[in-house]
C-alpha cells in the first residue's frame, strides 16, 4: 500500500553535514521525495509537532534542541513508507539502535538522534498537514 510519511532531518544532522547521507539512504531504498524544505522552527511549531510529548520530562531539552538550528522537513512516499522509514531510522536511542540504521550508524544519543519519522498513518496525516499544509 502506498503511503506518505513526514520525516525531519534534525538540527544535529544539519550541523554535522549529514543531510546528504541521511537523505541518500531514503532515496537509495526507493522512496520518493514529495516535498522538502529546510526550516528554522520556533517553540510553538515544536509544541505542535510533539503535541503528545509536551508534558514529558524530556520535552524541554528536546524543544530547545529542535529549535537550535535549521532542520530539513520532507515528505516521503512509497510502499509501506511509514514502517520502512522507521526501520531505516532505527531505535529511538542511538546507543541501542542496530548497525545499518541511521541512528545505529551515526548517533550515540537518545535526544540528538538525527531523524524523525511518523509512527502511524494517523500521525503521518497530522504531521504532513502541519508541516506541508498545501500538499
Ligand atoms: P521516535 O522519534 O523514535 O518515534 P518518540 O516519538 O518516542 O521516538 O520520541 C520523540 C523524540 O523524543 C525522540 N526522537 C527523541 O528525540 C525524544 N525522546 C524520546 N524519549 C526520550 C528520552 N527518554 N530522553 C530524551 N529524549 C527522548
Amino acid at each position: 500500500m502506498t503511503q506518505r510519511t513526514l520525516v525531519l532531518i534534525k538540527p544535529d544532522a544539519v550541523r554535522r553535514g549529514l543531510v546528504g547521507n541521511v537523505l541518500g539512504r531514503f532515496e537509495s531504498k526507493g522512496l520518493t521525495v514529495v516535498a522538502l524544505e529546510q526550516r528554522l522552527i520556533d517553540g510553538e511549531q515544536a509544541d505542535r509537532h510533539y503535541a503528545e510529548h509536551v508534558e514529558r520530562d524530556f520535552y524541554p531539552p528536546l524543544r530547545a534542541f529542535v529549535t537550535s538550528g535549521p532542520l530539513v522537513a520532507l515528505v516521503l512516499e512509497g510502499d509501506e513508507a511509514i514502517e520502512v522509514v522507521r526501520a531505516i531510522n532505527g531505535a529511538t536511542d542511538g546507543r541501542k539502535a542496530a548497525p545499518g540504521t541511521i541512528r545505529g550508524d551515526l548517533s550515540v544519543s537518545n535526544r540528538e538522534n538525527l531523524v524523525h519519522g511518523s509512527d502511524s498513518p494517523e500521525s503521518a496525516a497530522r504531521e504532513i498537514a502541519l508541516w506541508f499544509p498545501d500538499l
